[in-house]
């Protein structure tokens, strides 16, 4: 596959390098997960999936790139919406943010849907949705001094940035009709660069000094509830979006209004690890969760408003063309 433009790299066909996906492949509404078994089995509530197939049905679109990206697209009760599985880690968070903004025309939504770990009492199988997010960073600098005299902390806590409020509301709205209100939690989630380490997991093999890891993660922000490892960067992202690429007589309409970024965001996460009583999900767990969690985001996504429909990325010549 040859590409053409080093800044922003593009096959001949308009396909991005890593998430290999072009214009008209993708709708404006995103469920992003993890997993690409997840991505299928979400797949099964779109219109026209027969829920009893395993694999993804034949009247989807789908694709699969060369680096591991799974993105299927269909209609939701009639809206064009997206599944796009990343695999783990802020790094194919970024790829799938920046590739999916480059190759879609006018605003976007985009949801997480994953996976976690419980610092509170949220158990295993419950919901948190939460409204913000911080960065845990392993301090590569602090290892590098073998007699431990540096005064530095051994990780990183950034700053936190917010999901966009109606989302999460709609979230956890929506959230709770499926599930029940008890098993939905918010809160603010922390974001690790890694599984291990930064997420305060004990590893005889290496020197970790992350014993102290959840005082500081609690004492950094106490509304802490989840540890995983992708939030951050699409809150992040989406505050740093510039503003969608509007047709004139809305672009006048949007600058009276606060639409000041083209990419709104939220999050919500199943919980597999609860690090306070150290159990772990069962898969039974696993199969009756997703697909309650993946209609209730599927339900948001379709709810929160883009604005003006017909700024939205045209149906003509796209995969969700009727
Ligand atoms: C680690 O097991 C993975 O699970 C979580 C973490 O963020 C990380 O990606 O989310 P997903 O289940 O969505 O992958
Ligand atoms: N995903 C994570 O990143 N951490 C957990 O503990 C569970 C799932």
């Amino acid at each position: 596959m040859s590409m053409s433009n080093a800044n922003f790299p593009m096959d001949a066909e308009g396909r991005t390098y890593h998430v290999g996906i072009k214009r008209g492949e993708l709708a404006n509404r995103i469920i992003t997960v993890g997993d690409p078994a997840r991505a299928i089995v979400l797949s099964r509530s779109l219109d026209g999936a027969d829920p009893s197939v395993k694999t993804i049905s034949p009247n989807l679109f789908s694709h699969a790139s060369h680096r591991g990206f799974l993105t299927i697209t269909g209609r939701y009760k009639g809206t064009p919406v997206s599944i796009v599985a990343i695999g783990m880690g802020v790094s194919m968070m970024d790829f799938f943010v920046r590739e999916c903004r480059a190759v879609v025309d006018g605003p976007m939504v985009m949801i997480r849907l994953g996976s976690c770990g419980s610092l509170s009492d949220a158990k295993v199988g419950d919901i948190c949705v939460p409204s913000s997010s911080y960065l845990v960073q392993r301090n590569y600098d602090y290892f590098a001094d073998d007699s431990s005299s540096s005064s530095a902390s051994p990780y990183i806590l950034s700053k936190k940035f917010d999901a966009d409020p109606e989302v999460i509301a709609t979230l956890v709205k929506n959230m709770s009709a499926q599930l029940g209100d008890n098993h939905v939690w918010k809160g603010i989630n922390a974001t690790a660069d890694s599984f291990y380490s930064s997420q305060g997991r004990q590893d005889e093999n290496f020197v970790d000094n992350n014993q102290e890891l959840f005082t500081e993660l609690v004492k950094h922000e106490p509304e802490t509830l989840t540890l995983e490892m992708e939030t951050f960067l699409l809150y992040h992202l989406a505050r740093t979006s510039t503003v969608a690429p509007l047709k004139e007589e809305s672009r006048l309409k949007a600058n009276a209004t606060s639409n000041k970024h083209s990419i709104r965001a939220g999050a919500c996460m199943m919980v597999f690890a609860q690090r306070k009583s150290n159990e772990f999900i069962s898969k039974e767990d696993v199969a009756r969760v997703e697909p309650i969690a993946g209609k209730a985001v599927f339900d948001s996504l379709v709810e929160v408003s883009l604005g003006d429909e017909s700024e939205l990325h045209a149906t003509e010549g796209s995969v969700w063309a009727l």
